[in-house]
């Protein structure tokens, strides 16, 4: 460290030059974060200082994290679920197999995943000793539920389906996924991280959360489609005795117990995420989602129309294709099977989706 400080001037100026390092927005085509909207970052700031980890200091903060879990769980067809913010799908994934655990403790105990889960379930099993086994996909890569049936077993805590996959925007089949939970009593997690915020405002959704007498839990993230900033994620339970399992003495602070993994959490994206979602409405929502989706289609046109056909239609607005080469300057991701990954989030324009379409048009003509 200095020993002695240097100016605001300088410390701004090494700041900037750092911050222009960094890919401008309108180049990453496979993030799953995106501009905060502009009514996120005015909460945000107004909420900078506060911290929820100690919520009887800030009980206003702590209204608004209540009523940001209300709306989702309004969202969830659950009004009165139970729920904390969280630091986002990995936080939530970690915490739904923890309650899995607590609620059914058995010796030697597994989760049957698909085999797109997000990496966060790799974290989740090891720090928790729990056995992940993947069920394999269909032919448009959503989990085979009948497989997944297959590797279930008395020693199964938790199974768990996703609502717009990582890589291909796919939602498991979780209809079928909450039969099997239901006939053999086990907690079905489903991670919504991506997808709700996306699949409510769809005009036909594919049925995935609490509408299904099976699903236990689900995590949903508002730093992704919600257009919050970092970190704002959410963890749904059927019943908020399900997170009480998880409650541990906090002897020194204004509440004698808590159930969230994190201590320390900050207030400003959860007033982001509720202030964005007050400010557009469901209407408001629909139509950037809508927007989403069209762009994803006319990725999916043009892609075509170069020889390039998607590989599977996704159900959410991110799309894959079977493609070795790409222009230079976009930053974009592969999936496992080396499929190139495109996520249509807001900040992915339609003039964004022309320039790179026409970009790949000259590399491919
Ligand atoms: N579940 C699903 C379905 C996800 O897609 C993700 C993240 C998570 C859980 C974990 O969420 P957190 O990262 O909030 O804990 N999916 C993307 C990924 O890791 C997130 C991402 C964001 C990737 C920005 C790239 C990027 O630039 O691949």
């Amino acid at each position: 460290m200095r020993e002695k400080g240097c100016s605001r001037e300088e410390i701004m100026a090494y700041l900037g030059r750092r911050r222009g390092e960094d890919c401008p927005s309108c180049t990453i085509l496979s993030s799953m974060c995106t501009d905060p909207h502009p009514m996120a970052l005015e909460a945000d700031t107004l909420f900078r200082c506060t911290n929820l980890g100690d919520p009887g200091l800030f009980p206003g903060t702590a209204a608004i994290e209540r009523h940001l879990v209300g709306r989702l769980g309004v969202l969830m067809h659950l009004p009165g679920a139970g729920g904390y913010a969280t630091s986002g799908g990995t936080e939530s994934n970690i915490q739904a197999l923890r309650i899995a655990r607590k609620m059914k403790p058995v010796k030697r105990p597994n989760a049957v995943v698909p085999e797109s889960a997000h990496f966060s379930f790799d974290k989740a099993c090891e720090m928790l000793g729990v056995e992940m086994r993947m069920a394999p996909l269909d032919g448009r890569f959503r989990m085979d539920a009948e497989a997944a049936e297959a590797l279930v077993d008395r020693n199964t805590i938790a199974l768990s389906g996703v609502a717009g996959t990582t890589e291909y925007g796919m939602v498991d089949p979780i209809s079928r996924l909450s039969e099997i939970a239901e006939e053999k009593g086990i907690f079905l997690h489903v991670d919504a991280a991506f997808g709700g915020m996306v699949l409510p405002f769809l005009e036909d959704p594919p049925p995935f959360d609490f509408s299904l007498p099976g699903v236990s839990s689900i995590s949903v993230d508002p730093h992704k489609m919600g257009m919050s900033t970092i970190p704002a994620g959410c963890f749904l339970a059927r019943e908020q005795r399900m997170l009480d399992l998880l409650n541990i003495p906090t002897p020194y602070l204004t509440v004698k117990q808590e159930y969230t993994l994190a201590g320390t959490r900050p207030g400003g994206p959860v007033a982001a995420a509720f202030a964005v979602l007050e400010y557009l409405g469901r209407e408001g929502m629909q139509a950037i989602v809508e927007g989403c989706m069209a762009n994803t289609r006319r990725l999916i046109d043009g892609m075509e129309v170069l020889g390039i056909p998607a590989v599977t239609i996704p159900d959410v607005n991110v799309a894959a294709f079977p493609c070795d080469r790409v222009p230079e300057g976009w930053r974009i991701s592969r999936t496992r099977q080396g499929h190139l990954r495109l996520v249509c989030m807001p900040h992915v324009s339609r003039s964004v989706i022309e320039s790179f379409l026409s970009a790949m048009g000259e590399l491919y003509a």
